[in-house]
């Protein structure tokens, strides 16, 4: 076959996949957990308090943390490499903290996916992220919500063009048997 016949055929190609849209192709599946290697414990202790007894935890999520070049982080995690994991029906703390030396104001939201402005659960947001409920350098605001199934999603900052710099973190329920944070393997 000619170079332009290939051509066309890949050309053919790009133009059936494009109609296809979003109901015939198989996506990955969305509530595919995401393995994570634990912080080590001295992180994981200044981060994450928990009771099994009583199914709660508390996070510490600090935003725009220092000794990371970008500011748009969680814990001085970028892109979704922190991965934060939390057992079904476990009642969820979020001390949305930004860093004393916080070049700028950040919010907190647990969200399904990109582009999503809206909380994935119940109260999984400071309120108006998109808006005034922002955390200025300094300062902590908590929130708490129950998440009741499995989910794979993200924990955003949703102020304008923070997420798309990297402000998420990778936040997940599963069906463990306790909380933890990680980093993405
Ligand atoms: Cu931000």
């Amino acid at each position: 076959m000619s170079h332009r016949g290939w051509f066309l055929m890949f050309l053919g190609a790009a133009v059936v996949a494009g109609c296809g849209g979003g109901t015939t192709q198989a996506s990955p599946n969305p509530l595919t957990t995401v393995a994570a290697r634990p912080l080590p414990s001295a992180q994981m202790s200044q981060w994450l308090s928990f009771d099994a007894a009583s199914k709660t935890a508390a996070f510490t999520i600090v935003a725009n943390a220092q000794g990371n070049d970008n500011s748009f982080n969680f814990n001085g995690y970028t892109h979704g490499a922190l991965v934060i994991t939390v057992p079904k029906g476990w009642n969820v703390t979020v001390h949305c903290s930004d860093d004393p030396a916080a070049a700028y104001a950040h919010s907190c939201t647990v969200v399904s996916g990109l582009e999503s402005k809206t909380p994935a659960f119940p109260g999984a947001s400071l309120p108006d992220p998109t808006g005034s409920g922002f955390v200025a350098a300094g300062e902590s605001k908590a929130f708490t919500f129950t998440p009741d199934s499995p989910f794979v999603g993200r924990f955003a900052c949703l102020l304008i063009g923070h997420e798309a710099a990297g402000m998420w973190a990778t936040f997940q329920v599963t069906s463990g048997s306790q909380p933890s944070l990680g980093t993405k393997l």
